[in-house]
């Protein structure tokens, strides 16, 4: 009697010990394990979850890279775009915005004109610090041409840069001049020229507005008799008599023409032009002196 008595408990226990085996299979796999539960099992819930409030990778990755760079060490960083402004500044142009009016001309007889640059922007202007002050607003205006077919000559320095029936200056056929008075002699390290671009073209179409002989100098000869520096020349057959320049000419954007100007010291800062593809006039909306500040 004991030996069956032992042998049924044995087989009792058995069961019980299949029973609960089986019930815990079970249980894992339809995933119903309670909080606080490690089975070992995977349960389709210890996955990340799918979320509306998910993250792009981008940012992700930013968080990772901070953390990386918070564990590094203090070896020197390589070098970057950061460490070759040290001590420079980015010269800040404040672009007007662009005008598509009119049918597209085609430009005729623009034998100098830059390469299409596909709506890439121009380079921007590096300086040292403190060499990008905007030197020119509302100085004086003087020109060839004293009295405008169109608009003032103070609307040149206004800061206005829109282009608008109302906001330039419209000279008279032929090589005219305008001439801005910073006041007293500045280190002049850019400038920016807007003349018309009412024309502008939208890509791919090609077409649009070149003006002539856009000439800069810089002087502290109000005459600009002597003491003349030429910083920006596109008149390649000198038909405004100011030497053969080798600057390219370019189609008139809501850019301008900005160019670099290599620390020239001056009063007086005069742009000519001689022209334009679209008509026999000169126009002026805006021209922006950059220099050294006091
Ligand atoms: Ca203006
Ligand atoms: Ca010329």
């Amino acid at each position: 009697m004991k030996t069956n008595t032992l042998i049924v408990a044995v087989a009792a226990a058995s069961i019980i010990v299949m029973v609960y085996f089986t019930t815990q299979t079970m249980r894992n796999t339809r995933g119903d394990n309670t909080p606080g539960e490690t089975t070992g099992v995977s349960s389709g819930r210890d996955e990340r979850p799918a979320s509306p409030l998910q993250v792009p990778q981008s940012a992700f990755t930013r968080e990772d890279t901070a953390d990386t760079a918070a564990n590094t060490t203090s070896e020197p960083a390589p070098h970057t775009a950061t460490d070759s402004m040290q001590g420079k500044a980015q010269v800040e142009i404040l672009l007007p915005p662009p005008v598509y009016r009119g049918t597209p001309k085609e430009i005729k007889g623009a034998q100098n004109l830059e390469p299409p640059r596909d709506g890439k922007p121009y380079p921007v202007i590096i300086v040292p610090i403190g060499c990008d002050k905007l030197l020119s607003h509302r100085c004086r205006v003087t020109s060839s041409d004293p009295d405008p077919i169109i608009g003032e000559l103070s609307f040149i320095t206004d800061g206005d840069k829109e282009f608008d029936s109302a906001t330039y200056a419209e000279l008279a056929p032929g090589t005219q001049w305008v001439q801005i008075d910073l006041g007293s002699e500045k280190e002049i390290h850019a400038v920016c020229i807007w003349h018309h671009f009412e024309e502008m073209v939208q890509l791919p179409l090609r077409g649009g507005r070149v003006y002539r002989d856009v000439i800069c100098q810089i002087s502290n000869d109000p005459d600009f008799i002597e003491d003349i520096v030429t910083v920006f020349n596109n008149d390649h057959d000198n038909s405004s008599k100011q030497g053969i320049g080798k600057d390219k000419e370019y189609i008139e954007t809501n850019e301008g023409r900005p160019f670099a100007v290599n620390a020239v010291k001056g009063r007086y800062v005069r742009c000519y032009s001689r022209g334009n593809t679209s008509n026999e006039m000169n126009h002026y909306i805006e021209v922006e002196v950059y220099g050294k500040g006091d």
